[in-house]
């Protein structure tokens, strides 16, 4: 591998790693991807618990530093400091957001309650009993229905919080963005997208257009993937 100033420790497959990958690539900067599992012993070598992501810095103002940066709503700071363009911040009153950190508030509503409705109430027990094989369609549906309640009061949230159109703040893509979308990705490959209406379709139209959503989607449950 080319010697990059930056190596990502985490699998393609994790949406929190694939978060920082689309926001590194969006930038244009250079990184490896270290692909690992969470827990494994690769990923406790870089975060105290195990977890993905974790940004090695190898280099800052030019000065070799080597330092690990873990979870990703710090990392997106570092990113930003060193590449604050093209922007992933919007501006006051940028679609229909009064304030600016209403962008943030929709990266930690993603972060904090999205990650856990949407993979852990909803994927992750629906993919293993697929793979797993032993029940039947009506009993995976049972076992997660209680996910795709408290998923649709999610997804309801979510779409009010969004502009009416475009990316979730308009015009341009935002790391709200970038913190949905991996989480959207992976239930449209399920059943449970039928849910999804007008709104979050077509903006995962336009975000499917973004290079880094492109040059993110090998290693994913969309084509089939697994840790
Ligand atoms: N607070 C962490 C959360 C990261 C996270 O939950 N990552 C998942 C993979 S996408 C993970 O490592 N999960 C391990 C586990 O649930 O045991 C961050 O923002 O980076």
């Amino acid at each position: 591998m080319e010697p990059t100033p930056y190596t990502l420790i985490g699998t393609q497959f994790s949406t929190f790693t694939r978060t920082v990958a689309m926001g590194v690539r969006y930038k244009g900067l250079k990184y490896n991807q270290a692909s690992t599992p969470p827990s494994s012993a690769v990923a406790f070598e870089h975060h105290p618990f195990g977890f993905l992501p974790t940004l090695i810095i190898h280099e800052d103002q030019g000065k070799r530093v080597d330092v690990k940066l873990r979870e990703s709503q710090a990392i997106v700071r570092f990113i930003d400091r060193i590449a604050p363009s093209p922007s992933l911040h919007i501006a006051p009153g940028e679609g229909g957001a009064v304030i600016e950190e209403k962008m943030w508030e929709l990266v930690s509503l993603a972060a904090c309650f999205g990650y856990p409705i949407v993979e852990v109430g909803v994927v992750k027990p629906r993919v293993k009993a697929m793979d797993e094989g032993k029940l039947s369609e009506e009993e995976i549906r049972q076992q997660i229905e209680g996910g795709v309640v408290k998923l649709k009061e999610f997804l309801t949230l979510v779409e009010s919080l969004m502009s009416p159109d475009g990316f979730a703040f308009g015009e341009h893509p935002s790391w709200a963005d970038f913190f949905l979308f991996p989480l959207m990705a992976d239930l449209r490959a399920l059943h449970e997208w039928k849910i999804v209406d007008r709104r979050l379709n077509d903006w995962m139209g336009k975000m499917d257009e973004l290079p880094a959503v492109k040059e993110t989607t090998l290693g994913t449950l969309a084509v089939g993937a697994r840790p």
